[in-house]
């Protein structure tokens, strides 16, 4: 499957591209007004979309390793606003990052095109919510749960076993009416993975592709990539660059990224070559 069915029609994925993270955190410095953290978020959007970014993926926090949970009015109190700003700038496609069944029906109501679920729509209501709509779905492998997974992550294969996972969520969808130019699969590096399991993944992220369905690769700052690299203060944006190029050569068609600009750039190489006529 090269393309997505996505609400403006085809989205194509012959070729990588780049999903733009989008954080809708309240500012520890601001009171938490809405106005403050509604405008930061616009102008990080336009940012990234100007730097070429081809999907935004909206996260309210819920969804994070090790965060507090936060209830389903205070993460659709921080990302509807934002949903309908971005809309009324840009028609890219835009993904919500949550869990939660309740928060998935809103973002569907207020237009986005693609939910990305952390726990691969396993949640209560979560499956018939995507389908019973028309967005796609992204269906990430976890680990346990968020506060303790990266306590003692175990696997005997871990390739087999998070393809082995994906591959029943696919089939879950499928069984729910969700076609597969809906669904896209995501290994959840870092989600209940020691760095060995990550690099493993990595390397043999190619077999993923055996699912008949696109792959995407979410590395960018992740612990993975400033442990290799010894940076621990310093940006570890040069690492994730190189972490999405290596995804996508190994297949990956969309990359999950903080650093827009040097991603797009990096990829336009790694396209220009792999996509090579002849
Ligand atoms: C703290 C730790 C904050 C980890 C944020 C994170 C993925 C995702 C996230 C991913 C998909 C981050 C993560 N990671 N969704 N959401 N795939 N599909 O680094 O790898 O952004 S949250």
């Amino acid at each position: 499957m090269s393309y997505l069915r996505l609400r403006n029609g085809k989205f194509d994925l012959s070729r990588p591209k780049i999903m733009g993270i989008l954080n809708v955190t309240p500012d520890s410095f601001s009171d938490g007004g809405q106005f403050f953290d509604l405008d930061k978020a616009l102008k990080h959007a336009r940012e990234m979309i100007a730097d070429g970014a081809d999907i935004l993926d909206i996260g309210g926090e819920s969804t994070r390793p090790g965060a507090q949970e936060v209830s389903a009015e205070q993460e659709l109190a921080r990302i509807i606003p934002v949903i309908q700003a971005v809309r009324a700038i840009s028609d890219i496609p835009l993904s919500v990052d949550t869990q939660k069944a309740e928060v998935m029906q809103a973002a569907i109501a207020a237009g986005v095109d693609i939910i990305n679920d952390v726990r691969a729509l396993q949640n209560d209501g979560a499956l018939a919510i995507v389908a019973s709509s028309k967005v796609a779905v992204c269906l990430m492998h976890m680990q346990g749960e968020p506060d303790t997974m990266q306590i003692a992550p175990h696997y005997v294969d871990v390739v087999g076993e998070v393809i082995s996972f994906l591959a029943d969520r696919v089939e879950a969808c499928r069984l729910a009416g969700i076609s597969d130019d809906r669904i896209i699969v995501d290994p959840g590096f870092g989600f209940g993975k020691t760095l060995q399991h990550n690099l493993e993944l990595l390397k043999h992220l190619g077999r993923l592709t055996s699912l008949g369905v696109p792959v995407l690769a979410g590395m960018s700052r992740k612990k993975m990539i400033r442990e290799l690299t010894d940076c621990h203060n310093e940006s570890s944006a040069a690492g994730s660059v190189a972490a999405a190029v290596l995804a996508a050569i190994r297949g990956a068609r969309i990359l999950r990224v903080h650093d827009v600009k040097p991603t797009v750039q990096a990829l336009k190489l790694v396209t220009a070559i792999e996509w090579m006529d002849s």
